[in-house]
């Protein structure tokens, strides 16, 4: 055979990118064409598709195995697997599944299975698991996503809108910004960096043109965050305290109120509770005035700085933006409800360039002006269990089973969870508090995985299948939102070792339930591809735009769409603003509430009928303070999405432990140097990360990013860096029960 080389295009999560392929192997990846800005995380992919950690044939654990009635669950997570064949691991698997759907029903298996797995929509892994469990009978499922559950259900609250649908299709797109805006307020920044993934694709990264473009015009650009690099350069920085923005947009509002320098029509017209709010605003039930003296006292950012931008915000049109991180933090729904107050209070709510939005930089397509046409997804089926947690909930679930707990106004009751079936997430990168879910782990009889790596979860798994990567099997890619590309992935490779396809290995077991015909409706993968494309083909057809055929988008890979709607896209508000009454907003009140009598019904402390500060568990002003001097802020990592391509990452010499960012001037007391290894730690758990010493970050703030794969010593010390043995797992509130990752405090020590 001589020496073959193909290059195809493909799509990722991260952006679309040209793989060379020399015989049979996937050797390189270079930046697509049509990317503007391309970043370079795909060039971990050939070493992460060949990595020893990938899994090469189904695996038992060997305790599960030898053990069936007490299946040795205190072993999971430290026990040997065994290599099993595919036949023979399918029908063991099977018959689990049957066994516990027998003996505890369908809602004793739990199928939330949350995470980003690949793009691609018909092999969207947590789909395929998701329709399988359904065409045995159902699943324990679960409610909203670790990047924005609390927002998903104070939103709807406040602005009677889908929060998803807020922030594709209805928010400012760049175009009207640049055009109409002054200032940009923008708590926890507008980040360069989390803007280059998104949801099935992210194809031109277009983000930095348009802050350059905001510059250019004198865009005034203030970064409310613990981090410079937080927003683009040429921003100015306001260092704040993490936690505590609610009381700097509260310090903000009170200058508002009390020097009128707020639309009082538009609160009234448009608005609810503002009589309300303004009460407690004033202090007037709690002697406690929300003024800047007292915002600067919590927040530290200076009272004459809250004033300054508080009469700035209020004379120009001003958009406020707040990353979702902020949601990502114990009562995190605050800070969403304070700042969409503040946007009512300066009255530009509907008007262009106006009014508020979320997580502009948080993944790539927010802010584009594209019209975003659904489509091509693999049909669930039905769920025949209604039970479902709220996401983050998962060690609560698996800890106190039958137990009680509150969510949105519910007094739920948690399942008693038999089998856990994880596809195409990694709990073991993105939950809270590990070690202590690694306890709660052990409680079900039986953990299934399907997985193309030995990740954390993995190994924490008693049955394990081995799944193909996108790179080994063809699919069309197509983003959630804002992205106009639609790709063919072509099979780049042949399955890494004997791995398969969650379709074929779920086309195994439903075989062996008696649910294949339900589970596959007797089509191959390649027809339902055909299938789902032609039916998109169609409905664009129908609608007037053009859309090649499979064949032909075979040619070359992609295709654009045309750009539709570069009209401003915030409708519902420009549309109320115009009339109220007419296009009432989906609320109860059909006003924005800034007093909602709904959510001061339910009795929460924590979240009364309006936004308040509240102290949350763990900040810098809290008595743990003094144990724990550092609070940790665990961001997303600039250089992958999550914990993927991590086995390529690793290997780089001083990449790991992750490198964690520490102030110079608390570096220096401790008398830590750059680039040492130190240890992080509190009562949760401790870890190594490298030290990164700089004058981007808050005095007294540590920020280490996610994705290290979970790996700890015999004494419990977590060696590669992950921040998740730190973070504090509680829900924000009873209302999101979101959670609450950035909420933690740590000390931190030089090591010998
Ligand atoms: N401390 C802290 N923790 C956080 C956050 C934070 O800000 N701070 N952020 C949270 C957020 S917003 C998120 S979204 C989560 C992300 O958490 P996850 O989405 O769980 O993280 P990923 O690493 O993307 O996990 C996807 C897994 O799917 C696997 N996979 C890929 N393709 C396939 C496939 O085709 N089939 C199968 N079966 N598997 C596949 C990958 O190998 C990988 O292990 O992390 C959360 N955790
Ligand atoms: N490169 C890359 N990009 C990604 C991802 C990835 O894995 N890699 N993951 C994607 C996913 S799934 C999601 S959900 C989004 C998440 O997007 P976000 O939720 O917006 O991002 P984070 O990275 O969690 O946090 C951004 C910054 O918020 C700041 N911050 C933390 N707490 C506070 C606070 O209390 N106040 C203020 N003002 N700032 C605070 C921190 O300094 C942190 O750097 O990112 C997406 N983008
Ligand atoms: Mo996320």
């Amino acid at each position: 055979m001589g020496n073959e080389q193909i290059k195809k295009i493909t799509s990722s999560h991260w952006g679309a990118f040209e793989a060379i392929i020399e015989n049979g192997k996937l050797i390189s990846t270079k930046p697509f064409e049509e990317d503007l800005n391309p970043n370079d995380i795909s060039k971990f992919i050939p070493n992460a598709v060949y990595h020893e950690t990938r899994v090469k044939l189904p695996h038992i654990r060997k305790g599960w195995l030898r053990n069936k009635e007490t299946r040795n669950k205190n072993l999971r997570g430290d026990d040997e697997f065994q290599e099993v064949p595919w036949d023979e691991a399918i029908e063991i698997a099977a018959e689990e599944i049957s066994r516990v759907k027998e003996k505890f029903g369908n809602q004793s298996i739990y199928g939330g299975s949350y995470g980003w797995s690949s793009a691609g929509k018909f092999h969207h892994a947590q789909t395929q698991l998701q329709r399988f469990l359904n065409s045995i009978g159902g699943f324990v499922g679960a409610f909203g996503s670790y990047s924005t559950a609390a927002a998903q259900v104070i939103i709807p609250h406040i602005l009677g809108i889908n929060f998803l649908n807020l922030i594709f299709n209805f928010q400012n797109t760049w175009p009207t910004i640049e055009e109409n805006t002054k200032n940009i307020l923008m708590f926890g920044g507008i980040n360069p960096n989390n803007s280059k993934v998104s949801m099935g694709g992210s194809t031109r990264h277009e983000n930095d043109l348009w802050f350059k473009k905001f510059l250019n015009k004198g865009i005034n650009l203030i970064n409310i965050s613990p981090q410079k690099a937080d927003a683009p350069d040429g921003a100015n920085w306001l260092s704040i305290i993490p936690g505590t923005d609610t009381a700097f947009m509260l310090g903000l509002a009170f200058e508002l109120e009390t020097n009128n320098l707020l639309d009082r029509a538009f609160l009234k017209k448009y608005t609810v509770g503002y009589e309300k709010f303004k009460m407690y605003l004033l202090g007037e039930n709690d002697s406690k005035p929300k003024n800047a003296e007292w915002a600067e006292k919590i927040c530290g950012v200076s009272a004459d700085q809250i004033k300054s931008i508080a009469r700035k915000i209020s004379k120009e049109r001003t958009l406020i933006t707040v990353a979702w991180s902020l949601q990502r933090a114990q009562n995190g729904e605050q800070p969403y409800w304070m700042a969409t107050t503040l946007a009512a209070m300066l009255g530009q709510i509907g008007l262009p360039g106006g009014g508020i939005g979320f997580g502009y930089g948080a993944i790539g397509g927010v802010g584009i002006p594209i019209k975003n046409f659904g489509g091509l997804s693999l049909p669930k089926g039905k769920n025949n269990v209604s039970d479902f947690i709220p996401v983050a909930r998962i060690a609560d679930m698996l800890n106190k089973p039958n137990t009680s707990y509150e969510f949105n106004g519910e007094e739920r009751i948690y399942p008693d969870i038999k089998l856990i079936y994880w596809c195409g997430g990694n709990p073991f990168h993105h939950h809270q508090d590990l070690n202590t879910l690694h306890q709660a782990w052990k409680n079900p009889d039986t953990v299934i995985v399907n997985e193309p790596w030995w990740t954390a979860t993995a190994q924490r798994a008693d049955i394990v299948f081995p799944s193909t990567t996108s790179y080994e099997r063809e699919d069309i890619g197509k983003a959630n939102g804002g992205d106009n590309y639609i790709f063919y992935m072509p099979k780049l490779i042949d399955p890494v070792g004997k791995s398969k396809d969650d379709y074929q290995i779920f086309s195994e077991l439903s075989k062996k339930l008696g649910a294949y015909n339900e589970f596959t409706e007797d089509k191959t993968a390649g027809e339902w591809i055909n299938k789902l494309y032609n039916e998109f083909r169609s409905f664009l057809n129908s609608s007037d735009v053009d859309c090649p055929s499979l064949d032909e988008l075979k040619d070359k890979n992609w295709f654009k769409l045309p750009t539709v709607g570069k009209e401003f896209a915030a409708k519902p508000f420009v549309d109320f603003r115009k009339s109220p009454e007419q296009n009432k907003l989906q609320t109860v009140s059909g006003k924005i509430e800034i007093f909602s009598e709904k959510i001061e019904s339910f009795g929460y402390e924590e979240c009364p009928g309006h936004p308040i500060w509240v102290e949350p568990d763990e900040w810098l002003g809290s008595p743990k303070n003094t144990e724990y001097p550092f609070h940790i802020v665990s961001p997303q990592p600039n250089d992958k999405l999550h914990s993927q391509l991590e086995c390529a990452i690793a290997d780089v010499p001083n990449e790991r432990p992750t490198p964690v960012l520490i102030n110079i001037n608390d570096a220096k007391k401790l008398k830590i140097t750059n680039g040492e290894i130190i240890k992080i730690f509190n009562s949760r758990g401790s870890c190594l990360a490298r030290s990164l010493l700089t004058d981007n970050i808050r005095e007294k703030v540590i920020s280490l990013p996610t994705g290290a794969w979970f790996e700890t010593d015999n004494h419990g010390l977590e060696k590669q860096g992950n921040p998740n043995v730190l973070t504090f797992d509680k829900g924000t509130s009873r209302l999101g029960q979101g959670p609450s990752a950035h909420t933690s405090l740590v000390n931190i020590k030089k090591i010998d």
